[in-house]
């Protein structure tokens, strides 16, 4: 086994402040249900801060039994529904979800979404992990459009 000397090594004068993780800004809510219902969906605005495009993999929730993104279609007045797959989030670009459009499914909720409470979600990107954050739980996107931060 061959010892290598400890080398000094210089520190870079210009060397940023340590990274605060990742730089993907994610923000959104989620819509109340009425009794009786299992299903739901949580709407995402995604912004890329980070200088490499990413993709959403996954989103997770333990307040429901799965969680999927979706995207809803119209064709011919037929309003369907299917998986979105990886969602891609280019370097700078943002994604926002929105009824009629692009929106995490949650089916088999373990208890109602009820306005003013938070729903825990984790979310999984092919280049910068996991981001997790608790959405407002809403009955509509009243005020939608406005950034949380
Ligand atoms: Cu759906």
């Amino acid at each position: 086994m061959r010892i290598f000397p400890l080398l000094a090594v210089p520190l870079l004068a210009s060397t940023a402040a340590p990274a605060q993780g990742p730089a993907m800004h994610v923000s959104g809510w989620a819509r109340a249900t009425v009794p009786g219902q299992t299903g739901s969906a949580a709407y995402l605005t995604i912004h890329n801060g980070e200088r490499s495009g990413d993709r959403l993999v996954a989103v997770t929730t333990p307040a429901a039994a799965k969680a999927s993104v979706h995207v809803t279609t119209t064709a011919g007045g037929v309003v369907r529904m299917r998986s979105a797959g990886a969602v891609p989030v280019g370097a700078g670009q943002m994604v926002e979800m929105k009824p009629g459009g692009l929106h995490v499914m949650l089916t088999g909720l373990e208890s109602p979404l009820r306005v003013g409470e938070q729903l825990p979600l984790t979310l999984r990107f092919a280049r910068v992990g996991t981001v997790r954050l608790a959405v407002p739980i809403r009955l509509q996107a009243s005020d939608a459009g406005h950034h949380q931060h």
